[in-house]
């Protein structure tokens, strides 16, 4: 399935994550400290949940969860790629993070691939009076309805892969205009020091993989909440 729908959450609250790049650690200690309820919750990854960080390995744990849906990012697809068409994008995967893959044993390989391939490309989440959109990259052509056809047709183009991957433009040019047919959409991908609106598009990669911070935004009332990257080096300053 190309597009995951989810039903509105009437008991309890959504929260929506940056790129993990294998911080899970710090994903348990945001999680505590909002006090996420799993009976509950619901918690939105918008990709990129593997390569460079020490925890990659770990995603295929977080994603068996039922309260934990992501979608597909372009590391996610470089890994697919790297095995089912392999040497050159195996290379590519390589040159981008992505040894920790190579260095586990097959089962456990196995099972990873196997849980990032049933990742959608997109994810849709009802509210009262709306939809909100949640991809890696970008919406192509600011167009919710016709991707969400062509998803639901398991027809993407060429086109739609690369700007729902890849695409920086919005960030690039600072805005890109309104994605029609959804309140709000949610992504990630490009490095920001701090969660920033571009049009009706929020951008919650904070660059927790590059000494920056991990960032989770709740749907429901718009709480954001930063962990920084070095919390470990920040904890000598406590007063105990
Ligand atoms: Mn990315």
């Amino acid at each position: 399935m190309m597009i995951r729908k989810l039903p509105r959450n009437t008991e309890g609250r959504d929260w929506v994550v940056g790129d993990l790049h294998g911080c899970f650690s710090q994903l348990g200690r945001l999680l505590s400290i909002i006090a996420f309820n799993p009976a509950c919750d619901r918690l939105l990854s918008v990709g990129d949940l593997i390569d460079r960080g020490p925890e990659s390995h770990l995603a295929v744990q977080w994603l068996a969860q039922p309260w934990f849906h992501a979608v597909r990012g372009n590391h996610e697809q470089m890994a697919l790629d790297a095995m089912r068409n392999p040497p050159d994008n195996q290379e590519r995967h390589l040159c981008n993070g992505g040894a920790w893959l190579a260095e586990q044993g097959q089962a456990e390989r196995d099972a990873c691939l196997a849980a990032i391939s049933q990742l959608p490309l997109a994810l849709e989440i009802a509210v009262v009076g709306g939809r909100i959109g949640v991809v890696h990259a970008d919406c192509p052509d600011n167009d919710w309805r016709s991707l969400s056809a062509r998803l639901d047709a398991d027809n993407p183009s060429e086109q739609d892969y690369s700007t729902l991957l890849w695409s920086r433009s919005r960030v690039k040019n600072g805005g890109g205009g309104q994605v029609q047919g959804v309140n709000l959409l949610l992504v990630g991908h490009t490095p920001q020091e701090h969660a920033i609106m571009y049009d009706n598009v929020m951008h919650l990669d904070t660059g927790a993989v590059y000494g920056g911070k991990l960032t989770l935004f709740c749907i429901n009332d718009f709480v954001e909440v930063s962990l920084p990257a070095n919390v470990e080096y920040m904890a000598q300053f406590l007063v105990h």
